[in-house]
């Protein structure tokens, strides 16, 4: 009887929707204009005042709270500043009580938007911040961006990608940068640059990037100086120094720490800081296994960073995939400031167009890498101009998952996922549907983890576009590290990458209990299995089926989650507005296609080896 009464709410509210585009994204409120509001005279008082469906608020400031937490008691909000008390009308508005505190001060979207309009690895549009750079609409799009944000509390953007361009630093540039970062300073939202480490040769005109070379200090330092002056509250800079072909102090036989301390002290005067990516392998590492590189080039660095330099390290070793094991960095660099790299954008998890939530993938890897080991988080943005903002509706789920961990971690991804469905989709996860919906979520990450790359595989991914399979792919004018083949190793004997300590020993890298955890098959956790070691075809899982068997399972299942998938979305298709229904049904069509394309291209090359009589 219950069930039906949610369910009669749920279709009334569904009939009476207005057509939806996605471009609200999960802040869908109706302006009601309906609470007095008093106190603080500031945005939260505005927006409580437009969208709180309660009769009255009061803002108050308390000095000694800590900094963006807020304390939601009766009808009162109370904050150390406007910042706080903005992030505590959107709780409010939300239907949090209590008192909340973010878990690091340094929640920020990386974007990798390129000067020209387009970005590296977006699958939503061009870039809100250059493709028309300075237009109404776009000063519109950026109050609209800055707003998200700040009611999931993200209080950073870096505007542009890690391989940067010169001409970001340019005069012309920092004055478009100042106008974005006028807008986004109302929501809490502090800008920072990527650099390109060359800047000082590209853009000065000098002889050399050397970062001991006091006219490249020098240069910097100006360069700082006249930022600063437009942008007094900007954050600092991101570096992708050294790594794919961006230049870097290894140019000049300097070390990382010789070349971020440079910067650091160009920006330490006005409390900026330096984010030095940890993502470097080839060049000095010819023949490390990949996974290894980053340790190995920075491991000699700990503790010889500044103070205002952090180190910025994507989740796992390698690079974004569906399933990675933690990344050891994170273990070895004791003596420095770290903060973690997460992927929103789903750049090996198929892009915009297949409904992955990856707030479980992220929840791993804290399991993992304790967040009080890290001073910030940073994730790679999936947000462009199209008019959902990231693609695929259910991709907004992974902006603001990404949102809410940055500021509590220890929120659960069921948690995160309910708030998100009944604020976007105005589902409760107490109705029949809502739950439906939630456990789809819940289960998306794990099948696309089993129809692309189960039991620890990696990077079998088509070269480039990272979008579909290609386990065969070798291409002798590349760097090994690029092919699959050498990442699955597979042959007539068996599959899987030997790291253990009769192989490269990335296992060593790693801290107990994980080294030995990992290093020994018997112990290795099976999703980790081929990652880690090379097994035969007829080795036996924990199921008693050989691996063979095993993987060809998991494929299968990775499918018919998919075609669930499907019935639960057709089912709920009472319950959904329109357009967003139908969007997301044809993607989730899409999505079947390409699983048992990944199914049935993998097993069907990996069978040459598993079947053929030895
Ligand atoms: O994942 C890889 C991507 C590159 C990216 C690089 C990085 C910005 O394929 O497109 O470049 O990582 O993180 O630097």
């Amino acid at each position: 009887m219950k069930k039906t009464a949610c369910f009669t709410i749920a279709l009334i509210c569904a009939l009476t929707a207005v057509a939806e585009d996605g471009s609200r994204l999960w802040l869908r409120y109706e302006r009601v204009q309906k609470a007095c509001v008093t106190g603080v005279e500031c945005l939260a008082a505005k927006e409580l005042r437009d969208y709180y469906d309660g009769e009255r608020v009061r803002l108050e400031l308390d000095t000694t709270m800590a900094q963006d937490a807020y304390r939601i008691e009766g009808v009162t909000i109370t904050a150390k500043n406007e910042i706080g008390l903005l992030y505590g009308t959107y709780a409010l508005l939300r239907g949090e009580k209590g008192y909340s505190a973010p878990q690091w001060p340094l929640r920020i979207l990386n974007h990798w938007d390129n000067l020209d309009g387009s970005i590296e690895r977006g699958y939503a549009g061009n870039s809100i911040f250059f493709h028309v750079p300075n237009t109404p609409t776009t000063l519109q799009k950026i109050r609209d961006y800055a707003r998200a944000n700040a009611s999931i509390g993200i209080n950073g953007s870096v505007l542009n990608n890690v391989n940067a361009s010169a001409k970001m630093l340019s005069a012309g540039y920092i004055k478009l940068v100042k106008t974005y970062a006028d807008i986004l300073r109302p929501y809490g939202i502090k800008v920072y640059l990527s650099v390109n480490f060359a800047s000082p040769m590209t853009l000065g005109k000098l002889k050399t990037a050397d970062p001991l070379d006091p006219q490249v200090a020098a240069w910097w330092k100006a360069k700082a100086k006249e930022i600063y002056t437009e942008i007094p509250d900007f954050g600092g800079f991101l570096v992708k120094a050294n790594s794919e072909g961006q230049p870097g102090p290894g140019d000049y036989h300097r070390t990382h720490a010789e070349g971020a301390n440079m910067l650091a002290d160009a920006v330490k005067p006005y409390g900026g800081i330096i984010m030095w990516r940890s993502f470097v392998y080839g060049a000095n590492h010819k023949g490390e296994d990949r996974v290894k590189q980053a340790v190995s080039e920075f491991v000699n660095d700990d503790g010889k960073f500044r103070d205002n330099v952090i180190l910025q390290s994507k989740n796992g070793p390698l690079d974004f995939q569906p399933r990675e094991p933690y990344a050891p960095i994170f273990d070895t660099m004791q003596h420095t400031p770290q903060m973690a790299e997460l992927q929103i954008t789903q750049e090996y998890l198929g892009q915009s167009r297949h409904l992955v939530y990856l707030a479980p993938m992220w929840q791993e890897f804290f399991s993992f890498v304790k967040p009080s080991r890290l001073v910030g988080i940073a994730g790679v943005a999936n947000i462009g101009l199209d008019t959902n903002w990231c693609g695929h509706h259910f991709s907004q789920a992974n902006w603001y998952a990404f949102g809410r961990l940055a500021w509590n971690p220890n929120l659960t991804s069921e948690e995160i996922a309910k708030e998100w469905l009944a604020q976007t989709f105005s589902l409760s996860c107490s109705t029949a549907p809502g739950k439906a919906l939630l456990a789809m979520m819940m289960r998306s990450r794990e099948a696309c983890v089993d129809y692309m790359m189960p039991l620890g595989l990696h990077h079998i991914f088509k070269f480039d576009h990272h979008y579909g399979p290609e386990p065969d792919g070798f291409k002798a004018e590349y760097p090994l590290e690029w092919c699959p083949v050498y990442y699955h190793q597979a042959d007539t004997a068996g599959i899987g990458f030997n790291r253990n300590h009769t192989g490269t020993n990335a296992t060593a890298q790693y801290a107990e209990p994980y080294r030995s955890l990992y290093d020994d098959v018997k112990t290795c956790p099976e999703e980790y299995l081929l990652w880690f070691h090379h097994l035969p075809w007829d080795y036996c899982m924990k199921d008693g089926a050989t691996l063979w068997e095993n993987m060809q399972a998991h494929y299968n299942r990775g499918v018919s989650e998919v075609e669930d998938f499907l019935r639960i979305w057709q089912e709920a298709k009472p319950y959904i507005d329109e357009q967003r229904w139908k969007e997301t049904d044809e993607r989730l069509h899409h999505q079947l296609d390409n699983a048992r394309e990944w199914r049935k291209v993998c097993l069907d090359y990996f069978r040459t080896f598993a079947e053929k009589k030895k």
